[in-house]
């Protein structure tokens, strides 16, 4: 049979891990004929946790799952792996400001992207852990001889969000709505564009009007990991795996689809160089690229800008820290 596809989750004993480490042994990231090894990160107090979650993952018997590797070392884990999942992050705890969980989390990228540059130099990397974008490009400076392009963060979930509530509002499915994408930091200045957005062929701003975009729909799409968590007492975890098994599919597999994905920015749009910001992706023969000659009036460019001064102001925070 097929050599497996190697895997990497880190976090993987975490609220994410558990949604997501079943959905990609049952075949929901490279289909039910391709066998995956699924490769563990966690921090030695958790391995006990998730040494149950293995348990159940065999109690599933998936015909996909070729095998799992548990353990606390980033280089034995990330050995040639394919793909690399960056989930586990400290969360933000009580008093701690943006500066300290800059800090906090930052290490744990350096030495996350320094073990990928030694022993999965060809492996393509996704950071959903947050600050997201920022850990990425902290991964992605500790890994030197790796390409940049190897380096993604997680913007799918906004995505998901902004395409699942358009919908709504018009009454259509979300198969109905095409090009729709954010732009900028995974935060709350994050920015989803409705005017290059098709809903059935015609552009998303001439259904809605411009009051609803600037005071209902942005806000609400911003604040929806709250919502949630204020909902469920909990933060998003079902659908944050579902984003990221769609960006990391999308990113191995293809698409034909417009997608949202955080990439090193080369500048487009201007956008500055080198901050890992969400654009409109397009993704072939595993090889994403930013989707060119948009059309973007001043309400998009100012909202842009704003989320990258925001990508901007924590690479300088990150930069004063020595991290990068
Ligand atoms: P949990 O706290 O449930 O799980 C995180 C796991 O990471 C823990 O099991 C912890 O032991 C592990 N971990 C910590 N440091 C580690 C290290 N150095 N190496 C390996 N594992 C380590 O959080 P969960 O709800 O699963 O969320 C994980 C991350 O995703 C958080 O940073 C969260 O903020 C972020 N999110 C990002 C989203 C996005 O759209 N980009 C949305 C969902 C989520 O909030």
């Amino acid at each position: 049979s097929a050599t497996p596809v190697k895997v990497a989750v880190t976090g993987a004993a975490g609220q994410i891990g558990y949604s997501l480490l079943f959905r990609i042994a049952s075949g929901e990231l490279l289909g039910k004929d391709t066998p995956v090894e699924l490769r563990l990160l966690e921090i030695t107090p958790a391995l006990k946790a998730l040494e149950g979650v293995v348990m159940e993952l065999d109690d599933c018997a998936f015909p996909t799952l070729a095998g799992v590797v548990i353990g606390d070392d980033p280089e034995e884990i990330f050995a040639d792996v394919d793909g690399a999942m960056l989930v586990g992050a400290m969360p933000r705890k009580e008093g701690m400001d943006r500066a300290d969980l800059l800090a906090a989390n930052g290490k744990i990228f350096t030495g996350q992207g320094a073990a990928l540059n030694k022993v999965a130099p060809k492996a393509k990397v996704l950071v959903t852990g947050n600050p997201a974008n920022t850990n990425a490009l902290i991964a992605m400076r500790n890994a030197p001889d790796m390409a940049p392009e190897q380096f993604n963060a997680l913007t799918r979930l906004d995505h998901n969000r902004a395409k699942s509530m358009l919908a709504k509002k018009l009454g259509v499915s979300v198969a109905e709505i095409k090009d729709l994408a954010i732009w900028g930091n995974h935060d709350d200045s994050m920015y989803p564009d409705l005017f290059n957005t098709k809903v059935n062929g015609k552009a998303a701003t001439e259904l809605v009007d411009q009051t609803w975009i600037t005071e209902e729909y942005i806000p609400t799409v911003a604040t929806r990991g709250g919502a949630i968590i204020k909902a469920r007492g909990a933060s998003s975890a079902a659908s944050a795996a579902n984003a990221t098994i769609d960006h990391m599919r999308d990113w191995m597999l293809g698409t034909d689809e417009v997608v949202s994905m955080s990439v090193p920015s080369d500048g487009s749009y201007g956008v500055p160089e080198g901050i890992i910001s969400s654009f409109p992706c397009r993704v072939r023969g595993g090889k994403w690229e930013i989707v060119q000659g948009l059309e973007l009036g001043d309400f998009s460019r100012e909202r842009i800008m704003a989320s990258a001064a925001r990508l901007e102001s924590e690479r300088d925070q990150v930069q004063q820290l020595g991290l990068i």
